[in-house]
């Protein structure tokens, strides 16, 4: 429901479950906040000061205490348990990598490597742009992500993706987008004076752009 109302269009394999759980803590949030907003201002009413009437010190309900703090840790609890696959799948392992890429984020950009006509990342012919990262549509993509200078945050709302590039850290992240079309890539992590300004672009597209793209980009080096 809420991808339809505010969210970026959603063209990632792992989107749907990362909005599933975005939209339950979502909706807990929304009855918790009307439960305590409601009960405040009734509480408000009831309770204001009249004459005659003396104010009481109260020192607290332990029962009452135990049971909202009970009731909080358990749905935090269940939370982590119905959450746990999705993390698991997208942080952690995932399916074996099509196309590769490493992504280093510098104070403001993010340099795209691509691995050049021999397909080999790590070698001579390695490729690095600015910016523009072109992905074939239906693939899935992995990506070795670090920094050069600070922490930034490689983000991709359309792919649901968000992930810290710490400098000295190589981050794997995978991602398979199902939709070709131009996608936005923030930096999320305030990262310095160009922080705002720091923004790629993804581009998605059929294998043969992909190849096309490729080739142009190659044979301009
Ligand atoms: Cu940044």
């Amino acid at each position: 429901m809420l991808e339809h109302l505010w969210f970026p269009h959603d063209v990632s394999t792992f989107g749907p479950r990362i909005d599933w759980l975005f939209e339950l803590i979502f909706w807990i949030v929304v009855i918790v906040w009307a439960a305590v907003t409601i009960t405040m201002v009734i509480f408000m009413i009831r309770y204001r000061a009249r004459p005659g009437r003396k104010a009481e010190y109260i020192e607290g309900n332990p029962r009452l205490e135990l049971i909202w703090t009970a009731i909080t840790a358990a749905i935090m609890v269940t939370l982590a348990f119905l959450s746990r696959s999705t993390w698991a799948d997208i942080k952690e392992h995932g399916p074996p990598g099509q196309v590769f890429f490493n992504v280093t984020a510098k104070q403001f950009n993010w340099e795209i490597t691509y691995p050049g006509p021999d397909g080999k990342l790590g070698t001579k012919d390695d490729v690095t742009v600015e910016n523009e990262m072109h992905v074939p549509v239906n693939q899935v993509v992995r990506i070795d992500l670090t920094s050069k200078d600070v922490i930034h945050s490689f983000f991709v709302p359309n792919l649901r993706l968000k992930q810290d590039a710490v400098p000295g850290r190589i981050i794997h992240v995978w991602f398979e987008a199902t939709e070709p079309g131009t996608y936005e890539i923030p930096c999320a992590e305030l990262c310095g004076f160009g922080h705002s300004g720091m923004l790629g672009h993804l581009t998605v597209q059929s294998e043969a752009d992909y190849e096309k793209y490729l080739k142009d980009t190659y044979s301009g080096q």
